[in-house]
């Protein structure tokens, strides 16, 4: 695990370790990187960027990098928030949401799909094998299953046990920051935490944007509730003119402000990728403001020019950054609260 002292304050040290250019404009501070570039929500986000990384850095596409690193998060059995190992829902299944687009606005997601190990990649399937974009429940395992995908157990003993001693009190709160290993305590039964989703987003050396979005929300769920990171425009947007967006936290409150779209279109109109999460964030805080002081939603995002920020609701969120002039750096995202 990364030790906290390697987190560089976004925007201060990181810019002179990464020789980052500083441009100035729409009102705020821009990292920027030539070449290939690579980000992703929360701690775990670092071993999965050096997973799209060796898709990048031989000069392959975005789509294929975001990709083969979210899939590290996936196979992660000792992560409890994504794929198999992740916790499951009120009623003892492990439902995965998961979404992928490039730069071309193909895009393909599965929804509250279970017994498949790597969402992902049936959500590519998805994009690339039908006319659809969306695949839920039954029908999108019936598609994996066809397309050859492996009929697993999701439910590790761990997560099993942390689910019983959950049912035992039945309470169900959304911690703050309980996303984040780094900066928080306070876990779930189980001793473990309630909700990282990986979020990634990716230029490649040609230039091109691609994002990948996968979870298994929030823990503890009811049966048959989907977040925000299958959904386009929610979870995760990419836009080639324009950028990259993709969310973490409460998914409940970024559906309702269309998070990612959000983002994307306020870099269209001259935001700073970090100044277009802050309004995003700002939004939900206007149209919630008591629900907004008791959740976290975080929003990352990278534009055509290979500037990236992040802004949270609250403290404690980060995200990964790798570039070719460095693989594993972690950043302590800003935040309203
Ligand atoms: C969801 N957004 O299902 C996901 C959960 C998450 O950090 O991102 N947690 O609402």
């Amino acid at each position: 695990m990364i030790d906290r002292r390697t987190f560089i304050k976004a925007g201060t040290a990181a810019s002179a370790m990464l020789s980052v250019n500083e441009l100035l404009g729409s009102g705020g501070r821009r990292n920027s990187v030539d070449g290939p570039i690579v980000i992703s929500t929360w701690d775990f986000g670092v071993a999965a960027n050096r997973a799209a990384w060796a898709v990048l850095e031989k000069g392959g596409h975005a789509l294929d990098a975001v990709e083969a690193g979210v899939r590290i998060a996936e196979s992660d059995l000792n992560n409890h928030t994504v794929g198999k190992g992740g916790y499951p829902d009120r009623d003892g299944h492990v439902t995965l949401d998961a979404c992928i687009m490039d730069d071309r606005g193909n895009c393909g997601a599965v929804a509250a799909l279970e017994h498949i190990a790597h969402p992902v990649s049936v959500a590519r399937k998805v994009m690339e094998e039908t006319p659809h974009v969306m695949l839920v429940g039954g029908g999108a395992l019936q598609f994996a299953l066809e397309r050859g995908f492996e009929k697993e157990d999701l439910l590790t003993p761990e997560a099993a046990a942390a689910w019983k001693k959950w049912l035992q009190q039945k309470k169900y709160q959304p911690v703050i920051n309980i996303e984040n290993r780094s900066f928080t305590t306070e876990k779930l039964p189980g001793n473990q935490y309630n909700h990282d989703t990986i979020g990634m987003l990716a230029r490649d050396a040609a230039g091109r944007l691609s994002g990948a979005c996968t979870t298994s929300g929030l823990a503890f769920k009811m049966h048959g509730r989907v977040g925000d990171s299958p959904i386009i425009g929610a979870g995760l947007y990419v836009d080639d003119e324009i950028g990259a967006a993709t969310a973490t936290g409460v998914g409940e409150e970024v559906i309702r402000t269309v998070g990612s779209f959000l983002v994307v279109e306020l870099m269209r109109q001259g935001y700073s990728p970090e100044d277009a999460c802050r309004e995003a964030v700002n939004r939900i805080i206007r149209k919630k403001p008591e629900t907004a002081k008791a959740i976290q939603v975080g929003f990352l995002a990278l534009n055509k020019r290979g500037e990236y920020g992040a802004y949270a609701l609250q403290s404690g969120f980060s995200y990964a950054v790798c570039n070719q002039n460095r693989q594993d750096l972690l950043v302590r995202g800003k935040s309203v609260f």
